[in-house]
């Protein structure tokens, strides 16, 4: 169990809290002040925790210490907002530390890791604060069950030092007999999936209205996930897979299944799986307080089409609610996820967030065997089940629906007159030109907080990961107008050809382009050659953001350290670039630039955490990008166009690029 203290303070060195008697769980008041001093041993610091009155917890503590805990079961989100308030509410750090600290032994841990990690993200006088990488804290949520009793037994028997990492096999979790296997690397990557649970934390669907109000929120959601699914299906076509199909027949078994190999720390029990061809169903489980139909997702799912069609919702009160063409998209978002902004949750309901319960609860419906909830379940694990994508094709497939029915982008809308594209090129070091390299590389992290073993010291596990060759883009840009312009460069990826290897339409390749890039360039008049490296990308954190080492006896990093809670958000540095083959996968590379007059927001992006901001917003700022999400592919195409060739405006340009995969192994240079 995580037995560090959660709250760090910033510089830190190894603390110990020296707590009033009364705030000591009940099973350790008899040991009092010894407890303290037990622990203080090795302590550089020593903090007295002041005592205050401390609000009550009430429903808070029915979720007992060795339950599981998911956002997506109504009343585990509402006892979440409760305690998410009691941290927001204290006066000052010290009530906060306070109360934490007597929250500490009586909450359940998720819980608590979760609504302290949102209060310390939100709080002003919290900006500084670290947290401890997630991974960090809970590695039972990302890491083979296995390892913890190899773990165990090396932080017994070896001394630190001579410790060599525990090295996760690259298949665990199937065989290649399951053709979604060949997926795994993707599903069950440790920085995608740190990457969507920081997602959901940056952007929690209930909690105080300040907190979840964020700019643009909706459409995020909508974007976020559409480009989940957009790299999915690119990497799925990359192993000789078809798309992800719509789970959209409620009733149809799900011919998937998923064996998680996880164990609870915390529950002290094993994740449930699912065998194939499980169909969902009516929900009654009085533990959770949970009592769904399967026929409501139907019914909700209908009323948002109709919204859709109608080009209006409905609130509460019987108000018209217009799906602007502006910020249709946003509504939508909060309505389909749902989140507190919903326009009307009793009417349209709590579709996507439910369709998660329902498939995490397939295998216990009504509690007879004391189950709880399988990966999908958790934000935290759910992107390891082949599941979560048809799930969110089917989303996705919703908002498409309502993208449809926006007017399409004109060719006035799409040009920048007087700039052209000339020419694109990708650059590898020792390689060829327009040539994307892959490979397998091991890193390694360190486990050790979130054990409770004795002796201490690092535990290190090895995970294989894909990886890219570094690369750079070469852009040349003609600006034949009468002076200086700007502009956004936007760059996406997607695959050349579709699964029976013909030639898109673009309505369909539209889906299937990942963003990579996008950035502001200054135009000069005559000829402007642009160079952007791959690290500088706009959706990406870097490598040692997701791999970070976070040793306690180490001087903090600064900056960076400090403000991991929102900077974990973003998508993993090694995964951006999909996997392609060996043969090499043929792609299309496309670059525009769009006139920074219709793109700008005007607000300094300067300071922290405006490294991932396409697909996470800028802490505390406006969404950095004035056109709609996923622009220009986010609208079907102007008449005439069936082809990217057809679409394509002077001021964008396609290249023929490759993705070669090799199958050999880089390994760590630090540890043996
Ligand atoms: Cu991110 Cu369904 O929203 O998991």
């Amino acid at each position: 169990r995580p037995r560090e203290p959660v709250f760090i303070a910033k510089g830190s060195k190894k603390a110990v809290f020296s707590v009033p008697n009364e705030y000591l769980a009940d099973k350790y008041k008899p040991l009092g002040v010894a407890l303290t001093n037990r622990f203080g041993e090795d302590a550089d610091e020593r903090i007295d925790v002041k005592k205050i009155s401390i609000p009550p917890f009430g429903e808070i503590l029915e979720l007992s210490r060795d339950e599981n805990f998911s956002l997506f079961i109504p009343k585990h989100r509402r006892i979440a907002g409760r305690l998410i308030d009691i941290f927001l509410g204290m006066r000052n750090v010290d009530d906060l530390v306070s109360v934490a600290v007597y929250a500490r032994d009586r909450v359940n841990p998720y819980l608590f890791n979760y609504a302290l990690s949102v209060a310390i993200l939100h709080r002003p006088d919290t900006q500084d604060v670290d947290l401890p990488s997630f991974i960090e804290s809970f590695p039972d949520k990302y890491v083979d069950a296995k390892v913890f009793a190899q773990a165990r037994e090396q932080a017994t028997v070896v001394p630190e030092g001579s410790r060599a990492p525990i090295e996760i096999p690259k298949d665990y979790t199937a065989s290649d007999l399951e053709e979604e296997h060949r997926l795994a690397y993707f599903r069950e990557d440790l920085g995608i999936n740190l990457h969507h649970w920081h997602w959901h934390l940056v952007y929690p669907f209930e909690a105080a209205r300040e907190v979840v109000a964020k700019n643009r929120r909706g459409e995020l959601f909508y974007y976020m996930h559409q480009q989940i699914i957009a790299r999915y299906n690119f990497e799925r076509l990359c192993n000789k897979l078809k798309r992800a199909t719509r789970f959209n027949d409620f009733k149809q078994a799900i011919q998937e299944a998923y064996f998680p190999k996880l164990d609870s720390l915390v529950a002290s029990r094993s994740w449930p799986a699912r065998v194939g061809n499980q169909r969902l169903k009516d929900l009654n489980r009085e533990v959770d307080q949970i009592k769904q139909d399967v026929d409501d997702l139907k019914r909700w799912s209908d009323r948002i089409y109709a919204a859709i069609h109608q080009g209006s919702a409905t609130d509460e009160r019987g108000r018209k609610i217009e799906l602007t063409e502006n910020e249709g998209i946003d509504i939508l978002g909060n309505m389909i996820e749902s989140s507190i902004l919903s326009p009307n949750r009793t009417f349209y309901g709590d579709m996507h967030n439910m369709g998660h319960v329902f498939i995490s609860y397939v295998h216990d419906p009504d509690h007879r065997h004391l189950e709880s909830f399988g990966v999908m379940g958790d934000s935290a694990t759910a992107m390891r089940d082949p599941i979560f994508y048809r799930w969110h094709s089917y989303i996705d497939d919703i908002f498409q629906e309502y993208k449809a029915t926006l007017p399409r982008y004109t060719e006035n809308q799409l040009n920048f007159p007087g700039v052209t594209v000339s020419k694109v090129e990708i650059q590898v070091q020792g390689g060829s030109a327009n040539t994307l390299n892959t490979f397998w590389q091991q890193s390694d992290v360190d486990m050790s907080r979130g054990m409770d073993f004795q002796p201490r010291g690092s535990v290190f596990v090895r995970f294989t990961h894909l990886q890219h060759q570094p690369f750079t883009y070469k852009i040349t840009v003609k600006n034949s107008s009468n002076g200086n312009r700007k502009g956004t460069c936007r760059i996406f990826i997607a695959p050349k050809l579709d699964e029976r290897g013909n030639p898109w339409l673009y309505r369909d390749q539209k889906n299937m382009f990942v963003e990579l890039d996008k950035f502001t360039v200054n135009l000069k008049q005559g000829q402007n050659n642009i160079t952007r490296a791959s690290s500088q990308s706009s959706v990406t954190i870097p490598f040692e953001r997701t791999f970070r080492n976070l040793d306690l006896n180490r001087p903090q990093g600064g900056e960076e350290l400090a403000q991991f809670n929102f900077c974990g958000c973003g998508w993993p540095q090694h995964m951006l670039i999909p996997k392609g083959t060996p043969e090499g996968m043929p792609c299309q590379l496309f670059v525009m630039i769009s006139n920074y007059e219709d793109d700008k927001v005007n607000q300094s992006t300067e300071g922290v955490c405006n490294d991932a901001g396409s697909y996470c917003g800028i802490k505390d700022k406006l969404y950095p990008d004035r056109r709609s999400m996923g622009y220009p592919f986010d609208r079907m195409p102007r008449n005439g166009v069936d082809t990217l060739q057809q679409f394509l405006t002077s001021n964008m340009r396609v290249q023929d690029v490759t993705i070669k995969f090799t199958n050999r192994t880089v390994r760590p240079k630090s540890r043996n």
